[in-house]
């Protein structure tokens, strides 16, 4: 039994040496030490042993089994080893190959157009005001003293939601918020930048969305002169110092009087050219003295106090300032046009 023991470890020994891997290590621990391994097998011929022989075949059993546990042991962690540094060289990084360049990303040019604007008007003393682009018909239009017969109103021409709601076509009701929540309190000095929409076939120069700026001032002894040189002010430091503006009579139903402001050229500074159409003016925005019904319906004393108001469309100025021909343009986001903008 003993030469049994012997052969058996050495046989156990010259395989568990020349094992492969771990599942075929893991096959041999079964076939010398598990429950109906061969270890086992010989110990089950120990009950015919005599009383003298049974200790020293148990001390030899008690080897053999101790041998080959501390061989699998050993191949386990050989294995163990071997998968952790495979794994490790397969992870492996160069930390010194140079990283891929980041794409980065830029402000929008109308983003930009309108925070250049609203640091203009910031420098002035001016808040800026936001609310949402879906309106209620009041806000809308109603507190803009545009009546309900009104062909503003035609369902043509807007997005309606509802017979109540639609999306804002001006950001004039951010305004008339603004001035609820002021509660008849003076100065107030706002802009309100943000997307509007209209019910209009796209084309270069127009666009269901676009976004608009309006300004408006209320206070006391607030003139038509103030208006005046606001505007002058705010187109010096958009388009350069030696910007010309005329104001041209007009009409908006929220203000009265109404003016159109011009800008002299951004291309030939007055001289005529394509793109003022020989005539040296570009117009950039509406404005006028705030109607007295919209004041007062607003919480207002039009005998107390007066206003003025202005609205431009930031497309359009954008398309001025950089000689952009296609308001669509902006829209597309074809990164050749947008990259064209980037300030770093
Ligand atoms: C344009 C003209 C304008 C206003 C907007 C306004 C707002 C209030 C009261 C009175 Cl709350 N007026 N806004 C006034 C005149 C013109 O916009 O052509 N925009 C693109």
């Amino acid at each position: 039994m003993k030469e049994r023991l012997e052969a058996l470890k050495h046989e156990a020994v010259a395989q568990l040496n020349s094992v492969a891997d771990a599942a075929q290590l893991n096959d041999l621990r079964v076939k010398y030490l598990g429950k109906k391994g061969a270890l086992t097998e010989i110990l089950r011929g120990m009950g015919a042993l005599s009383a003298e022989e049974r200790p020293v075949i148990g001390q030899v059993a008690n080897e053999v089994r101790s041998a080959i546990e501390a061989l699998v042991e050993e191949k386990q962690q050989y294995f163990q080893r071997r998968e952790t540094e495979e794994r490790l060289a397969a992870e492996k990084v160069d930390v010194t190959l140079p990283g891929r360049p980041l794409k980065q990303g830029g402000i929008h040019p109308l983003n930009q157009v309108i925070q250049d604007i609203e640091d203009i008007f910031i420098g002035m003393g001016y808040r800026i005001a936001e609310g949402p682009e879906v309106e209620t018909d009041y806000y809308n239009f109603e507190a803009l003293n545009l009546p309900k017969n009104h062909p503003a109103r035609d369902m043509q021409d807007s997005f309606y939601l509802t017979e109540e709601l639609l999306m804002r076509t001006q950001t004039s009701p951010v305004q008339v918020r603004t001035m609820e929540a002021m509660k008849g309190e003076v100065p107030v000095k706002v802009i309100c930048p943000g997307r509007v929409y209209r019910r209009d076939d796209d084309d270069a120069t127009h666009s269901f969305q676009f976004h608009q700026i309006e300004g408006l001032v209320i206070g006391k002894n607030i003139r038509m002169s103030d208006l005046k040189g606001t505007l002058l002010q705010f187109t010096r430091e958009m388009f350069g110092p030696n910007t010309q503006i005329r104001l041209r009579p007009s009409f908006f139903p929220f203000t009265e009087p109404s003016v159109e402001v011009d800008v002299t050229c951004v291309k030939c500074g007055g001289d005529g050219c394509r793109v003022c159409k020989n005539t040296g003016w570009l117009e950039i925005l509406g404005s006028g003295m705030v109607h007295p019904r919209v004041l007062e319906m607003s919480g207002y004393d039009p005998e107390q106090y007066s206003g003025f108001a202005f609205g431009m469309g930031v497309e359009r100025i954008a398309m001025l300032k950089y000689g952009v021909d296609d308001i669509r343009h902006f829209f597309n986001n074809d990164l050749r046009f947008l990259g064209q903008f980037a300030r770093i």
